[in-house]
């Protein structure tokens, strides 16, 4: 240890910079019984990782010491997904610690980049709505709101993708190999959880609505909880995931003493597939059984645990929906709302019309989607053996609601089955959002034409009946992880305009910067920070794919899940099309593009995966190409996650939110996009409406059919007709079915080409024209520095409605009612 640098003396939660260090070599040694001479890599990360969480630890010991004084009302949010990103670098940041770590490791000589390779990021989800969740958990914490978020603890999280020849490969994302430092098992809140079996009446019962359920099979949950500090206050919140372990029961000691070890440990490997892995799809259904009994497990353990928090401060059950607010986010946890009437009324023996009017005042419900492929049912013939009192109850509530229906429109028979949570053609299935919007006080959309649509389309019946259940709340992102975090020059130039942080816990304040969109100095130096972040992301893709970048060029960026409604294909014509112009062309003054494409798709989503190999075949051309490669390079980042997503969007300059228009419910990359200085190029889809509302349209663009257009056209579409009539569209079809991007192999890509000209279901073909042209106008604008750049600054100072934390407020207000609760400083 040498003494010859000076140090920042600073006191945090972190204490002084001496104490960290002294806690550090102690960590070392006692948790992972080493020194500093022998230490590994994962040794100094696991070290470091404790040292800034066990920071951490004091504040939420207050946040609950506090909790349990006022005795608030807390927000429950229940999600199937949650992608946390990595957690080292924001905690370092929460705590105040960044500042020690860089001189400490430079004294031991590793680097916090070297100690960071081994901070693997949770990846509990698929995409938005995942992402979303742990945004919205970020921002209650950040506000000192009482909150939990439960979620499962799934041990392989969504798959690391790679490519082979182009195509894509799934590998296990085993993100647990190294130990995860950041959680904290609870063994003694363990619950237990039943499956299948049979229902009986309960004796003492006249209605009929009382049974008793005893289940066949039961499996234990185990919680653990990682920290969710709040950035600028001392409120640490937590979120709580469950693990399945098989209950004692289900290790059958007869067996194993008889020598039957594979048979005894079979139960064990059932039980516990419940939580082994996440269900790779994004906004589609998959009616598998194992998932509905995850779903179950999740909403089982969560609701008890809710429960016995409740009961360490409150007695009887008047007081629980004053006190507990669920959030169900989509409908994988809708489950909740028959668990909680079932322990209502067949375990603590409510009668049926209190349990159901504390149930329906403790939910609310969160749609996502408007995919019709996307909204959950599930067969009844599968409830009635998983879950057979369950289904009983859903009967009942049906049964309830229907009669309320029927008092509301005599006679509309119609009307009752459109309405009833039962669909009874061609199976019998359970319609989970109807059983949400039944259950809960609040539905909300996430971006305002979404929710006009959920009124006027999916959820049109309901809203009419109740008009004052539906919110809009529109999606956010947290400013700390996707600008503070991932873009730290952007912060640091912003800071200094602005003259301190307050806009990261602040976020409209960013329209202060908007009068430095006409300072040249700061145009200059805004374009120095862009420059700089694409130079670190020329790195990252050249390390992970081999493709040399110009810094220069303009950003391209298409990052999501691979879906069609999300038009990568439109994209990809766009990029052909320039493709064919230079290649005709060779001399024509292009403006230099990298297109960036980064996304997985769902391992049994053929179609997605085939346009995945077409994106790579593309890229795998015009890069070597000796023309075109001077003016466009094509890259499809491998294994896109939240962690690239950090990388990627800070060094954007062009983002790219093409869905038809009418399906993409909101995006949040949109908005983390427009807030890091990209501009958009879209459709009037989601919350591009509203970024586009906010930044102006002389700094959008916008191109192609809007959502009642492209109902409209739908209805009598034919794709070949606009394949016919533009050559530029005929030339990059015709090149994807000549073979030049498969080595002359015309069959490979052929599906690619009769799903365009046969269906097109997403109106690709007919978005086309429109499309390149605007990207024609994205061209021009960027020959203008100062213009491009000025529309890069107004789009981040115009941006700041889309913080996360203006949705939690939204959500507090409108359909949380929960006040925050402050907590003693540090
Ligand atoms: C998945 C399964 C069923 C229903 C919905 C989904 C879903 C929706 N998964 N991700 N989403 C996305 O959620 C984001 C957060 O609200 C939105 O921004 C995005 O548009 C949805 O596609």
């Amino acid at each position: 240890m040498t003494d010859a640098r000076p140090r920042p003396k600073m006191r945090t939660v972190g204490g002084t910079l001496e104490a960290f260090e002294q806690d550090l070599i102690s960590n070392l040694y006692y948790q992972r019984g080493t020194t500093l001479e022998s230490a590994s890599g994962p040794d100094g990360y696991h070290t470091l990782a404790v040292t800034v969480r066990d920071r951490l630890v004091g504040r939420y010991a207050r946040t609950a010491a506090a909790h349990y004084q006022a005795n608030p009302r807390f927000v429950y949010y229940l999600s199937a997904e949650y992608l946390l990103g990595r957690q080292l670098r924001q905690n370092l940041l929460y705590t105040g610690t960044e500042q020690f770590v860089r001189p400490i490791a430079e004294d031991l000589g590793v680097s916090l980049e070297e100690l960071e390779a081994y901070d693997v990021e949770p990846g509990l989800g698929n995409g938005g709505l995942g992402r979303l969740a742990a945004c919205l958990l970020d921002s209650m914490a950040t506000l000192d709101i009482p909150a939990v978020g439960y979620g499962i603890r799934y041990e392989f999280g969504i798959f690391k993708q790679a490519f082979r020849d182009g195509a894509q490969v799934e590998r296990p994302d085993d993100w647990t190999f190294y130990g995860n430092p950041w959680e904290f098992p609870a063994p003694d809140d363990r619950q237990v959880v039943g499956f299948y079996g049979s229902t009986a009446p309960a004796l003492d019962d006249p209605s009929g609505l009382r049974r008793q359920w005893t289940p066949a099979e039961t499996v234990r949950g185990e919680p653990s909880h990682m920290l969710v500090p709040g950035y600028g206050t001392p409120t640490v919140n937590i979120i709580r995931l469950w693990q399945a372990r098989a209950s004692r029961e289900s290790f059958d000691l007869s067996r194993f003493g008889a020598g039957q070890y594979k048979e005894a440990v079979e139960d064990i490997v059932q039980a516990e597939n419940i939580s082994k892995v996440l269900y790779p799809d994004d906004s589609t259904e998959q009616g598998r059984e194992l998932r509905l009994k995850q779903q179950y497990f999740l909403v089982a353990c969560s609701l008890r645990d809710i429960i016995r928090r409740y009961r360490l401060r409150n007695t009887g059950w008047d007081a629980f929906p004053a006190k507990v607010v669920i959030q169900l986010n989509d409908t994988h946890p809708v489950m909740a709302i028959t668990e909680l009437m079932r322990l209502l009324v067949d375990e603590y023996r409510l009668d049926w019309d209190l349990a159901w009017s504390i149930t329906r005042r403790t939910f609310n419900y969160t749609c996502h989607t408007l995919l019709p492929e996307a909204l959950e049912t599930w067969s009844v013939e599968l409830l009635e053996r998983l879950l057979p009192r369950h289904m009983e109850i859903i009967y009942s509530i049906n049964h309830f609601f229907l009669q309320e229906v029927a008092a509301t429109y005599p006679g509309d028979l119609d009307k009752m089955r459109r309405l009833s949570i039962i669909q009874e053609y061609p199976e019998k299935r359970v319609r989970m959002a109807h059983l949400a919007v039944v259950g809960s006080t609040a539905v909300n959309g996430v971006a305002e034409l979404h929710t006009r649509l959920l009124a006027e389309t999916t959820l049109r019946d309901f809203a009419e009946l109740w008009p004052q259940k539906f919110h809009n709340v529109t999606n956010g992102v947290t400013p700390r992880r996707f600008v503070r975090l991932a873009n730290p020059r952007l912060s640091e130039l912003i800071t200094e305009r602005l003259g301190d942080e307050g806009w990261l816990t602040d976020l409209e304040r960013l329209d202060r910067l908007a009068g430095a969109a006409d300072d040249p100095a700061f145009l200059e130096r805004w374009r120095e920070v862009k420059r700089l972040n694409k130079v670190d992301l020329t790195h990252q893709v050249e390390r992970s794919t081999g493709v040399v970048v110009d810094p220069d060029a303009l950003c391209d960026v298409m990052i999501k899940r691979f879906h069609e409604y999300k038009r990568q294909h439109l994209k990809l014509l766009h990029v052909i099309t320039l493709f064919n112009r230079l290649r005709e062309m060779p001399e024509m003054d292009m403006v230099p593009r990298t297109v960036l494409f980064g996304g997985k798709a769902a391992p049994g989503y053929h179609a997605m995966k085939l346009l995945i190999r077409l994106v790579n075949a593309v890229a795998e051309t015009v890069n070597t190409d000796p023309v075109v490669s001077r003016h466009l390079k094509v890259v499809l980042l491998p294994d896109y996650n939240v962690s690239r997503a950090q990388v990627i969007i800070p060094a954007a300059d062009l983002s790219e939110q093409i869905s038809l228009a009418g399906k993409e419910a909101s995006g949040t990359g949109n908005m983390k996009l427009a807030l890091n200085g990209a501009v958009t190029i879209g459709t009037l889809d989601g919350a591009n409406i509203e970024i586009r509302d906010r930044v102006g349209a002389e700094n959008f663009f916008l191109f192609g059919l809007d959502a009642q257009q492209a109902v409209d056209l739908r209805r009598h579409y034919e794709p070949r007709a606009y394949y016919e009539r533009d050559p530029e569209l005929r030339a990059a079809v015709d090149a994807i079915a000549s073979g030049v991007f498969a080595k002359g192999d015309r069959s490979l890509f052929a599906p690619v080409v009769d799903a365009m000209l046969g269906r097109d279901e997403y109106l690709a073909l007919a978005d086309y024209r429109a499309y390149v042209e605007c990207q024609d106008a994205v061209a021009t604008a960027w020959r203008d520095r100062d213009r491009w750049t000025r529309m890069s600054v107004l789009n981040a100072a115009r941006t700041g409605f889309f913080s996360s934390d203006r949705t939690v407020r939204e959500y507090c207000d409108k359909i949380w009612r929960v006040d925050p609760v402050r907590v003693e400083p540090d």
